[in-house]
């Protein structure tokens, strides 16, 4: 593309045309039948009036041989939802490359109140299918995997995770989960997640939903002290996260039943039921568990976040103002601001050296969105922004669900039927109540999506490709992009700085207050480091080589 804009200029200057002529410079070099349908997944932002939410394509599946940074189910029940699960031994049936890939280098961290309580984190477990165990059936091996942990390890709890392989040649993992709960007397369950289901990582992490609702949820009905008792939904603790929150809960004296599953454990799962709200902080992965408790034990659920100062400050007084309690809501103010104070220092110090320097951010299915608080802290824009495998909720709004088609790859998913829980139920709020609470601004089972956040002339990406990111960058010239280890190195040649948001670079944590200055600090130093100028590509000092046949 040879397009003539450059950098922040193009904002300035940002008509509709600009951005509409970067799109079809993109899309032309598609084939025809592409081009279409990747029209539909490159949104051109401009809502104008802020009722008109644009459509966008998503949750659609990518087409073969696009570069795309999406996961695969497996991922996502596995590697993403159980896996910062401490106390559970997660077995993965299939070849050694797929538990290689799931080994927690994503850096979930958690922390055991001893140094004898389990901690199988660090661990990687794995049938090891081989070519005659595909052909004669991997059924065996896997009782011996089961066997073999529990003889060595003792644990409480063990899950097993199906491959591709799996799925392809019909081994039976539940029952052999069956047979060996009933052999060896633990909870043994398995996970159907076989990569290829789905359309990306999200299928995975409902199929995980399902297994711990169905599996764990609601075994122990020990109600655990506190007064104000909530879980945390949709963390995972990356980079010290949960850590951070925890702190900041503690402190304003909220009492933590259970996440799901930063920093967790079974027992914390099977105890959750009890809690008095589900706080959702990554709707996109977790939502199915706050609605089936919702339903099945009458417990709330909203969405909150714990990235950005103002945003943290703002979901604290929404869980203060659930509870009704003015005690708990002078508490929360007393914290923020106690918190706030050196962070709103270090912010303005940030920001000195960051107002107006744009950003990007193309990250799973909500952190796109969340950290785009963290940029505007900091004066920065984000002119550019999309999730690998966000649905069109997580865009447009949680109201749009009504419209969005189930289409085949959604419903190979099991959707469980949830009826109210005969003995178990218990409504912690009315619906007038509910109601008289969102009369002061507290919304309940909602979440507006990432596009009526973002300004005017922006665009909106759905499982954007290598080719269009490198495209983007050379059409706006971002002063940070934050994707992915896949996509790191090849924007960083392009002379980009660029955060990872997945595992934070070794760096964080960066939720809550704390957490806001060390992102405040990292962004800053990377986006004003001169380092990314001095990047040239080789073609750019050196004529193209050109070669010829040789005829013989
Ligand atoms: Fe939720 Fe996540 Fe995310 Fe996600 Fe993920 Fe992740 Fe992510 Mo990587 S559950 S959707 S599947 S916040 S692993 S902890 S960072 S892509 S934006």
């Amino acid at each position: 593309m040879n397009s003539t804009l450059t950098g922040p200029a193009v904002l300035e200057r940002a008509t509709d045309k600009d951005l509409h002529k970067i799109k079809s410079e993109i899309l032309e070099k598609y084939p025809t039948k592409v081009a279409r349908k990747r029209a539909k997944q490159i949104v051109i932002n401009q809502p104008g009036d802020s009722n008109t939410i644009p459509e966008i394509g998503a949750n659609i599946r990518t087409v073969p041989g696009i570069l795309t940074q999406r996961g695969c189910c497996y991922a996502g029940c596995k590697g993403v939802i159980l896996g910062p699960t401490r106390d559970v031994i997660n077995i993965v049936h299939g070849p050694v490359g797929c538990s290689f890939y799931a080994w927690l280098t994503r850096r979930n961290q958690t922390s055991t109140p001893s140094d004898d309580a389990p901690n199988y984190m660090t661990y990687c477990f794995t049938t090891d299918m081989q070519d005659e165990n595909i052909v004669f059936g991997g059924e065996k091996k896997l009782k011996q995997a089961i066997q073999e942990a529990f003889d060595i390890f003792h644990p409480e709890t063990i899950s097993v995770f199906s491959t591709c392989p799996v799925g392809l040649i019909g081994d039976d993992i539940h029952s052999v989960c069956r047979e060996m709960k009933e052999k060896l007397g633990i909870n043994i369950f398995g996970f159907s997640c076989e990569g290829y289901k789905g359309v990306s990582q999200s299928a995975g992490h409902h199929i995980a939903n399902n297994g711990i609702f169905k599996n764990v949820v609601g075994l122990d009905d020990t109600i655990k002290g506190g007064k104000f008792r909530i879980n945390l939904l949709g963390e995972y603790n990356i980079g010290g996260d949960a850590f951070e929150i925890e702190r900041i809960l503690e402190a304003c004296g909220i009492s933590l039943i259970s996440t799901f599953s930063g920093n967790s454990t079974i027992e914390q799962f099977a105890n959750s039921h009890t809690a008095d709200l589900n706080a959702v902080m990554c709707h996109r992965s977790i939502t199915y568990m706050a609605e089936m408790m919702e339903e099945k034990y009458g417990m709330p659920w909203m969405k909150i976040n714990f990235i950005g100062a103002e945003a943290t400050a703002k979901s604290l007084r929404k869980i203060a103002q659930y509870f009704e309690d003015e005690e708990l809501m002078a508490r929360v103010e007393e914290v923020i601001a106690k918190e706030i104070a050196p962070v709103k220092v270090e912010m303005e110090q940030a920001r000195a050296l960051c107002e107006g320097k744009l950003a990007m951010l193309f990250v799973g299915g909500s952190r796109a969105h969340h950290y785009q608080e963290l940029f505007s802290e900091l004066g920065m824009r984000t002119v550019s922004a999309g999730y690998e495998f966000g649905h069109r909720d997580d865009y447009e709004g949680r109201r749009v669900l009504p419209s969005i088609k189930v289409d085949a790859d959604s419903r190979n998913i099991e959707e469980l039927s949830v009826t109210k829980d005969p003995e178990k139920y218990r409504q912690r709020k009315s619906e007038e109540e509910l109601a008289g609470i969102e009369a002061k601004g507290v919304e309940f089972r909602e979440y507006g999506g990432l596009i009526q956040d973002m300004k005017d002339n922006t665009f909106v990406i759905d499982d954007i490709s290598q080719y269009e990111t490198e495209k983007l960058i050379e059409a706006l010239k971002p002063d940070i992009f934050c994707a992915g280890i896949k996509e790191k190195y090849v924007i960083q040649k392009s002379g980009v700085p660029m955060k990872q948001l997945h595992s934070y670079d070794y760096g964080g944590p960066y939720a809550g207050f704390q957490g806001a200055v060390n992102f405040y600090r990292d962004i800053a130093r990377m986006t004003n480091s001169k380092v990314w100028s001095y990047v040239k590509a080789p073609w750019e000092k050196e004529p193209e080589l050109a070669a010829t046949y040789a005829v013989a």
